[in-house]
């Protein structure tokens, strides 16, 4: 046996042991951040840390961004744990950490258990103690437990992923990759957002500035997987890197659960860059700033901050700052220039990421000046055109007032149309299937449309059509349903606002003669309340319409909105 496979065993047989000693500790199962800083504190990329802070780094890390021992460490990276497990642990107690299927991923040697001040704490590492200002206080005061543990791990097992192993680079491995490459000055580049024609342009010079190569770092943290997003960017990055010249950038994943702390959080990244290799890191006037490029909100820190903190750590860090310079197309220069060169008689070129959006969406031309083909083929698999997305019809009214008519006319139509496939939800076939246990309480109604809801999304999600047609009498489970469909597709929803003497007159299964008779209890408009939909895209009342006149105008604003053509 070779010196490699040797020390293979003992890691694995060490892994068993731990594996078999961890069965005897209290457990907790991590949360997404939490499995994201678990894992870079096992590969390193939080070193010097060897662990999560104990309380003495933590005042520290909070008052001097810095740690005890002086090192400079500007986050504090702490373990949150639920009261029931903090309050009965104590120093030198053991805890065995989890991923979200109660894998285990590390043993923790607890140095330290206290109850954080979460002001002060959101004080000093946002800049306030507001929520309402910042969404990272807002997400500490609101998801990160009151209880913090410190201490030692014995890390068993990396967090498992299954999506772009080959980026999916740990410090020693970008160090080994940049050493075989020869690599000695290596420009970080911290990155979120799809990259077009201008961010090569501003990562070439700054790279050619600092007289380095590049890795590009991209965060891969909370919003995957299962998030069409972080698939459409990863690939999106990886065209990207197509178009630098040969053996010149680098792509590496990043599992990092942001903060958003501005100038904390450029400092943070510029130690976690210089980690896996970096000279130099490429900084935003905006670095970390939660508002960054949200074009109608202020940014929360002021414009340079986050730069200037880099720069001042420089020596201490080992990472160099580079200034991030935004570049803009000149339209008569047909390239290219940095932004304070532009001259007044420049007719200088943008697009805002609103207007790709919107030309995403219309299937409209996005020039070759602005981004690259390929990397616009992916955004166009990913947001297709309106005409080929899928949507969600939801028709709400009361019973008898033509919901399930209309349902089984359009799906004729949409049949016809012959482009996506079509399911039908309509209230009585959910009842018999998806919902058969439900009764008519106020609790299982909401109950059943939020499932009703759940499947429609997951069709428009697939590029269909879901024709949903329950009653639906409550405006909070419509409001959830709107925003879970929204993300996936177009939402329509349809009030079919036929008066309830039109539909009782109808009474055409006789359910409202029996309700006044007082046979059915609770029933919608009788004795159970229905609130009309506060903002329908569309309201018909079938009293002065006929079956196809309604689906006529559901059709003429399908083609209006671009869904059908
Ligand atoms: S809800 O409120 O959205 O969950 O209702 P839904 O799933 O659409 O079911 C409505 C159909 O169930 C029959 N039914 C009742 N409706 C209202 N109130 C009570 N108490 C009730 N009991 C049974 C009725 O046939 C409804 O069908 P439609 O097609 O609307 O007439």
């Amino acid at each position: 046996m070779n010196d490699y496979s040797e020390s293979l065993l003992v890691h694995f047989r060490r892994s068993e042991a731990l594996k078999q000693e961890a069965l005897g500790y209290p457990a907790l199962d991590l949360n997404p951040r939490q499995i994201c800083d678990l894992e870079l504190l096992l590969n390193r990329a939080f070193y010097p840390l060897d662990g999560y802070l104990d309380q003495d780094d933590y005042q520290s890390v909070l008052e001097r961004m810095r740690l005890s021992d002086n090192t400079v460490w500007p986050m504090p990276v702490c373990l949150d744990v639920p009261e029931k497990i903090g309050a009965a642990l104590k120093p030198g107690d053991k805890l065995a950490l989890n991923d979200q299927e109660g894998f285990l991923l590390a043993i923790l040697t607890i140095s330290g258990i206290w109850q954080p001040d979460k002001q002060k704490e959101a004080a000093a590492v946002f800049g306030t103690d507001d929520a309402a200002l910042h969404p990272g206080v807002k997400d500490l005061y609101e998801n990160v437990n009151s209880w913090y543990v410190g201490g030692t791990l014995a890390g068993i097992s990396f967090p498992i992923h299954y999506d772009f192993k080959e980026i999916r680079l740990s410090p020693a491995e970008s160090h080994r990759r940049f050493s075989l490459n020869g690599w000695r000055h290596v420009l970080g580049f911290h990155t979120d957002a799809y990259l077009h024609c201008a961010h090569k342009e501003m990562i070439m010079k700054a790279a050619r500035e600092a007289g380095a190569n590049i890795f590009l770092q991209p965060v891969a943290g909370l919003k995957h997987p299962g998030n069409l997003d972080h698939y459409t960017h990863v690939r999106c990055y990886q065209e990207f890197i197509k178009k630098f010249p040969k053996n010149m950038i680098s792509l590496g994943l990043l599992p990092l659960a942001n903060r958003w702390a501005g100038p904390r959080e450029a400092l943070w990244q510029a130690i976690i860059k210089r980690n896996f290799g970096c000279s130099h890191f490429l900084v935003a006037d905006d670095h970390g700033d939660p508002f960054a490029s949200q074009l109608h909100r202020k940014n929360f820190y002021a414009a340079g901050e986050a730069q200037k903190l880099v720069r001042q750590y420089e020596e201490e860090t080992g990472i160099k700052m580079v200034a991030e310079e935004k570049m803009v197309y000149v339209e008569d220069k047909a390239q290219y220039v940095p932004l304070h060169e532009v001259r007044e008689d420049m007719k200088v070129k943008t697009i805002s990421s609103g207007e790709l959006q919107r030309r995403l969406e219309n299937g409209l031309d996005i020039p070759d000046w602005f981004s690259y083909p390929e990397v616009v083929t992916e955004l166009r698999r990913a947001f297709p055109p309106r005409s080929k997305q899928g949507f969600t019809i939801f028709i709400t009214g009361l019973s008898g007032s033509g919901k399930s008519t209309l349902a089984k006319v359009l799906m004729v139509k949409f049949l016809e149309m012959r482009d996506r496939p079509v399911t039908l939800l309509d209230g009585d076939i959910v009842r018999k299937n998806l919902s058969s246990e439900l009764t008519f309480s106020r609790e299982h109604r909401h109950l059943n449309i939020t499932r009703i809801g759940f499947v429609a999304s997951e069709i428009t999600k697939n590029g269909g059509i879901a024709l949903c047609a329950p009653i639906a009498p409550y405006e909070e489970s419509r409001q959830a349903n709107r925003e879970l469909i929204s993300k996936c597709g177009g939402y329509i929803e349809v009030y079919m606002a036929t008066p309830l003497e039109v539909c009782e007159q109808r009474d055409r299964k006789g359910l409202y003669a029996k309700a006044r008779a007082g046979k059915i209890p609770g029933f919608t408009g009788v004795s159970d309340p229905y609130t009309p939909p506060s903002n329908p895209e569309i309201t018909i009342d079938t009293s002065e319409m006929t079956p196809a006149e309604a689906a006529q105008e559901v059709l003429l604003y399908l083609e209006e909105q671009g869904y059908i053509r």
